[in-house]
């Protein structure tokens, strides 16, 4: 049986849209870094100046720090730039907690990664390759494993990249609040068609996903009874 890693499920209603939260962080770790980058680069400019040889052969004579002083300029940068970076590590840790999280009502989507292809089921037991169709305004969440080797569905504009491997289960979520299209791409090497491990996901309105997904279960239903298979999307198609 394949491992699986369970899902935390968030409290009912939360949604803390991932995407949102690395963008948040990552700009106040921009901020952050300029910051501090600029705080460093006028202090060293400073004593580059104020301590500059002034005639040829001169020796430098500065009193020495006061032990007050020494230990003062030691600890508080250290205080200042540590509390810094537990900010961000709990910033970090929190966002960390949101990825894992999946917000309770959400469309669950089967995902079997191969060389060299996404293959999608949905719960009705419609499939797709390559081309993830989802409704806008509701997170969806990907259980993915692998048939063969190491591949890693990315989805940069979701900010979302997980590892499927054969044998496990993981799993990602997001959250797509306007139609659109957005690329994905296989992030973990994976053989030499790896750069042609591209897809998509294509947002619609809710009404038309609806239109779409059953409109591909009748089909799919019908191709499936026509050679006499009966797959998910067969049943799924039957009135019930
Ligand atoms: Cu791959």
């Amino acid at each position: 049986m394949a491992m699986a890693y369970e899902a935390a499920t968030a409290p009912a209603g939360r949604i803390n849209d991932p995407a949102a939260g690395y963008d948040r962080l990552w700009h106040e770790v921009l901020v952050d870094i300029t910051i501090i980058g600029v705080l460093f680069a006028v202090v060293m400019a400073w004593f580059l100046f104020r301590y500059r040889q002034k005639k040829p052969g001169e020796v430098g004579t500065a009193p020495p720090l006061s032990v007050a002083s020494a230990v003062g300029w030691a600890v508080i940068p250290i205080f200042l730039f540590l509390a810094d970076d537990l900010y961000l590590a709990a910033n970090g840790w929190k966002l960390w907690n949101d990825y894992r999280e999946v917000p309770a009502d959400r469309l669950e989507v089967k995902l079997e990664s191969g060389m060299y292809s996404w293959d999608y089921t949905y719960p009705n037991g419609v499939q797709a390759q390559n081309v993830l169709r989802v409704p806008a305004g509701k997170p969806v969440m990907l259980r993915m494993t692998s048939r063969d080797t190491l591949h890693s569905h990315y989805i940069p504009d979701f900010r979302v990249k997980e590892d499927s491997m054969p044998g496990r289960v993981t799993y990602l979520w997001f959250y797509p609040q306007k139609p659109g299209e957005h690329i994905v791409t296989c992030a973990e090497y994976c053989g030499v068609m790896h750069g042609y491990m591209a897809g998509k996901v294509v947002v619609l309105p809710e009404a038309e996903f609806k239109a779409w997904l059953e409109a591909e279960a009748a089909q799919q239903g019908a191709k499936a009874a026509a050679a006499g298979t009966a797959t998910p999307a067969a049943t799924a198609a039957k009135p019930a």
